[in-house]
């Protein structure tokens, strides 16, 4: 046969369009597409028939934190390059970036994306990427960006909160114009981490420790105002900046007011502002412990209508997981993340802050059928490409340009609905905060590169460790690529 593979009777759907089309796979490649009908079975050694669901580029998810050790201070992350990527590509995604974290006692990032890279080599079910992830903008961090973008790295991560990994507004102006001159993009987590310091000793004082005082810990106005900083230090030096796992209404209004003025100011968004509350935080014993993330699931349906319109009239630019469980309970170190000698009923500061979500993200999006299915995708895969420089390799179905990675769904109302439960999920966590969830649809089949990694019905994760490969990627598609030299003397 001539393809590898053909889908037959698909909706196929992009950022751009939907239709009914067959498409052929030939080397791991998207070879065509065709009016549904026109490609014999008998063309290709593999045959799909999507008996008329959706067939999308699959999931990526710009936003997943795998191996890390507890940078936080505390716990480290459940999830290594196997279980993390196994269960992504049962979820769908068939692409991650994850963060490559440098700690504040090593000087090169090199030595850093090294030491991540041998970590994932061989272990990966689906395709990879990293975020260098910046705590200590030395001199020599700074020279290396030239030589992170050489590796296929375009963006980095830092923080505005948590003392480990705090930068101050100096660093974050040194930050930034290196990423400028380097054609790197860089992503803010917006929180103040001072306001936080402050806050969380007053409920301290008060012997207020329970999980549920760790979203009272961080209000909307601690998000919303390091968002608005974080915009006028990228202003200041004219170079595009992505607000990671914006949970605020007040803080998506100020993007909206930046992105409204024309600065290049992009926007992400996970599903635990869509589907969690401050409520999820609030159960008995340290049971709430499991929905503690940052920033935390804010008040209930006011917010979450809020984000679900960003997400719709673009202010967010990607949907991610933001996946960063952690082991509460750790053998290893013999210690309970959250209990210390002092706080032996457990203290909501010392809980690290992450839950799982990167197999859940697709299917709880798509079930609650808020978006069209190209607003899916724009959202869910075809966006984090370009923001991130992966486009159109990956995020479209480009005849002769982009890789065979999809997600086919199942036909409409052909699945009952169904609760979410964690013994279903393939990730290395004893819970998913969705746990008796109903949802309707779930990936039915994912390929990469042409090979088919999850068949649910058929064996499941039908993929193999190792198959996953790292991608380079290049400077990011959504903004212009050669700005003018950054100068004291226009100001
Ligand atoms: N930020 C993240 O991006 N992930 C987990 C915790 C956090 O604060
Ligand atoms: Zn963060
Ligand atoms: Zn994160
Ligand atoms: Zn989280």
């Amino acid at each position: 046969p001539f393809y590898d593979c053909i889908v037959l009777n698909g909706t196929v759907v992009t950022a751009a369009d939907i239709g009914r089309y067959d498409l052929a796979i030939k080397d791991g490649k998207i070879m065509l597409l065709a009016p549904a009908g026109h490609l014999a079975r008998t063309s290709a050694t593999r045959v799909i028939d999507a008996e008329g669901a959706y067939v999308m580029p699959g999931g990526i998810d710009a936003h997943v934190h795998l191996a890390e050790p507890p940078l936080f201070g505390k716990g480290r992350t459940a999830d290594d390059y196997t279980t993390g990527t196994r269960s992504a590509v049962a979820g769908g995604t068939t692409t991650i970036v994850s963060f490559a974290p440098q700690e504040k006692s090593e000087s090169s990032l090199l030595d850093v994306l090294n030491t991540t890279a041998e970590k994932a080599a061989d272990q990966a079910y689906c395709d990879y990427s990293f975020h260098l992830l910046i705590s200590n903008p030395t001199a020599q961090a700074l020279d290396e960006f030239t030589a992170l973008r050489e590796r296929g790295i375009s963006s980095i991560k830092i923080y505005m909160t948590y003392e480990a990994l705090q930068l101050r507004d100096n660093q974050i102006l040194d930050v930034l114009l290196r990423a400028r001159e380097t054609g790197i993009t860089t992503m803010i987590h917006a929180e103040n981490g001072d306001v936080l310091s402050w806050m969380t000793k007053q409920l301290e004082d008060r012997k207020l420790l329970a999980p549920k005082y760790h979203a009272t810990s961080r209000p909307q106005i601690l998000e919303s105002e390091a968002t608005n900083r974080a915009i006028a230090l990228g202003e200041l030096i004219d170079t595009p900046i992505l607000i990671v796992h914006v949970s605020s209404p007040s803080a998506a209004q100020v993007i909206r007011q930046a992105q409204t003025k024309g600065l290049p100011v992009y926007a992400e968004t996970c599903p635990q502002y869509l589907f969690l509350t401050r409520d999820d935080l609030d159960k008995p014993g340290f049971e709430g412990a499991k929905c503690v993330c940052s920033p935390p699931p804010r008040q209930g349906p006011e917010d979450h209508e809020a984000i679900w319109a960003g997400l719709k009239n673009g202010t967010f630019t990607i949907l991610s997981s933001d996946h960063c469980p952690f082991i509460y309970d750790d053998a290893e170190s013999g210690k309970k993340a959250a209990i210390t000698p002092e706080f032996p009923e457990g203290h909501f500061k010392y809980i690290p802050n992450g839950c799982p979500g990167v197999e859940t993200r697709l299917a709880l999006t798509m079930s609650a059928d808020r978006l069209t299915p190209q607003k899916f995708v724009e959202l869910t895969s075809a966006n984090p490409a370009k923001l991130y420089g992966l486009y159109p390799r990956k995020g479209a179905l480009i005849p002769g340009l982009s890789d065979a990675d999809l997600v086919i769904w199942y036909p409409s109302d052909t699945l009952e609905p169904f609760p979410i439960t964690n013994s279903a999920l393939h990730h290395n966590v004893d819970y998913t905060p969705y746990e008796a969830r109903m949802i309707s649809q779930w990936p039915r089949y994912t390929l990469i590169r042409g090979e088919v990694v999850w068949d649910r019905d058929n064996g499941g994760v039908v993929g193999r460790k190792g198959y996953g490969q790292f991608i380079k990627r290049d400077r990011s598609s959504l903004t212009n690529s050669n700005p003018s030299p950054w100068t004291v003397e226009s100001f």
